[in-house]
């Protein structure tokens, strides 16, 4: 039996033109609905529809017997579906009016449209899946490279869930285990019961740690790492993103100031998603649309993750180059020299003694020499900065890792407590608190608002 009642229907494949779309129905009265508007090209098929079998036939307006389209159509009995509740799926032609006419047809009898996210939620609330792995079914729609989406599968497969069970199941017996020594209240608890208590704990916070450092990581797979490409005008930024895409992109021309909008596209180096950002060139301008241009590649510099400090090697350096210097120094920077292929305005080492410590790669965006190198060196800093990335490391999202990051601190409440010899009631809240807290992460202790919050960020249809 389901958890919720009604029966909800959407489109589940984008909005505008394909090969097929999917009308999708999830709910007890599903197949009834379904039944009324679909008529099977074989009169054998009538009323004996098969579980999971796919049938040809047309959608008809009950109401004008008008055909609306040619469809495939497959019923799915409960519970073995991705609901856990009777669901029928449509497959018609994907344009938009068939679809849009098809589930008008389908939001009758008490059958009402699903809100984002609606059906992985009954997956969630009828308990096929808890919430971490609800979660992580749209870190598998949204990933931008292979291996964040074999990451996400590890999650959507439990990866993250059985982990966290595992911390939970090391609390518990820490809580029988100081409880046991609480019902003899009138001893002392043994020196050897205490030590071993906290030993516990502090072993349940190393691994909940591990799983915090990952989560940083977790977040660049997800959301990539923000890539700002910096530097005076004309010097060959909009070149250099062409060349990391391997595409005309961006518009490229010998006129300074080409570039006034920010471009943003990802690039995937090594399975790392890089979002690299083209900006206006920076320099002093009377121009009203270059200098918009040039504020923002500003505000973006505070943003930037990390910044692609472009220079043209093959001029000399000006004061704008010596402003921006300025800007770069403290942030996470990789100089880029390009135009290598022309003779040379400066050495190597003017740069390397303007900004002391900081990776720099030749290139020629133009002839795309040097993009290998530069890639490589984006990747080593991206380890370098997170301590990347166990193949196998399993990671958390952002309210999982704010999750496990409260449940930490009781911890260390708790570690504080043994070691001021405070009595083991007060410990043992602290472990119950961050057992509670745990619970957030697959679901078992969470609140209505958090649930709701989660489902609202994923697409219709899903
Ligand atoms: N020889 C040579 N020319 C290059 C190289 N990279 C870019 N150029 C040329 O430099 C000029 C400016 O290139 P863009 O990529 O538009 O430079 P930009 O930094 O984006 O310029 P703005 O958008 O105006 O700030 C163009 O004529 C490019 O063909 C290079 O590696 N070698
Ligand atoms: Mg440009």
């Amino acid at each position: 039996m389901s958890a919720v009642a009604d029966t909800i229907a959407a489109i589940s494949t984008p909005i505008g033109e394909g090969g097929i779309g999917i009308v999708r129905l999830s709910g007890d009265r599903s197949f009834q609905v379904a039944k009324k508007i679909f008529k099977p090209r074989s009169k054998r098929d009538i009323d004996k529809f098969e579980n999971r079998k796919l049938y040809l036939g047309n959608i008809v307006d009950p109401e004008t017997h008008e055909v609306i389209d040619e469809v495939l159509i497959v019923f799915f009995k409960a519970p073995h579906t991705y609901t856990r509740e009777d669901m029928v799926e449509i497959n018609c032609h994907g344009g938009l009016m068939a679809q849009k006419k098809i589930l008008d047809l389908t939001l009758r009898d008490e059958v009402r449209i699903a809100d984002p996210g609606e059906f992985t939620k009954r997956a969630f609330l009828n308990g096929r899946i808890d919430l971490s792995q609800a979660e992580a079914v749209i870190d598998v729609i949204r990933a931008k490279t292979e291996r964040a989406l074999v990451m996400a599968n590890r999650q959507l497969a439990g990866g993250l869930s059985d982990r966290v069970q595992d911390i939970r199941k090391n609390l518990l017996s820490i809580i029988v285990h100081i409880e046991a020594n609480i019902d003899f209240p009138e001893e002392d608890i043994p020196e050897a019961d205490l030590s071993h208590i906290k030993q516990e704990i502090e072993d349940t916070r190393v691994v909940l740690d591990r799983l915090i450092q990952n989560s940083g990581a977790g977040k660049i797979m997800r959301d990539g790492i923000s890539t700002l490409i910096l530097g005076n005008t004309n010097v060959g930024k909009s070149s250099l993103l062409n060349a990391l895409l391997k595409e005309e992109r961006a518009i490229v021309t010998d006129i300074p100031g080409t570039t006034r909008d920010v471009i943003e596209e990802y690039v995937d180096i090594k399975g790392i998603p890089i979002k690299i950002i083209d900006t206006a060139g920076i320099r002093r301008t009377k121009d009203k649309v270059e200098s918009i241009g040039i504020r923002r590649a500003m505000d973006y510099l505070d943003e930037a993750q990390m910044i692609l400090f472009t220079v043209d090697a093959s001029r000399n350096m000006t004061d704008d180059d010596l402003y921006l210097i300025d800007k770069v120094k403290d942030k996470f920077t990789i100089v880029v020299l390009n135009k290598v292929d022309l003779p040379l305005k400066f050495e190597q080492k003017t740069i390397e003694e303007l900004l002391p410590g900081k990776k720099i790669v030749k290139v020629s965006a133009l002839k795309e020499e040097g993009i290998d190198e530069l890639k490589q060196a984006i990747y080593d800093a991206v380890e370098q900065e997170i301590g990347f990335l166990d193949e196998h490391a399993i990671i958390a999202g952002e309210r999982q890792r704010q999750v496990m990051q409260k449940a930490k601190e009781s911890l260390d409440l708790a570690i504080e407590s043994m070691a001021n010899q405070m009595p083991v009631e007060v410990v043992e809240l602290d472990i119950r608190q961050a057992w509670e807290k745990l619970g957030e992460i697959t679901g078992d202790t969470v609140s209505d608002n958090i649930i709701t919050a989660i489902f609202e960020n994923f697409c219709i249809g899903k």
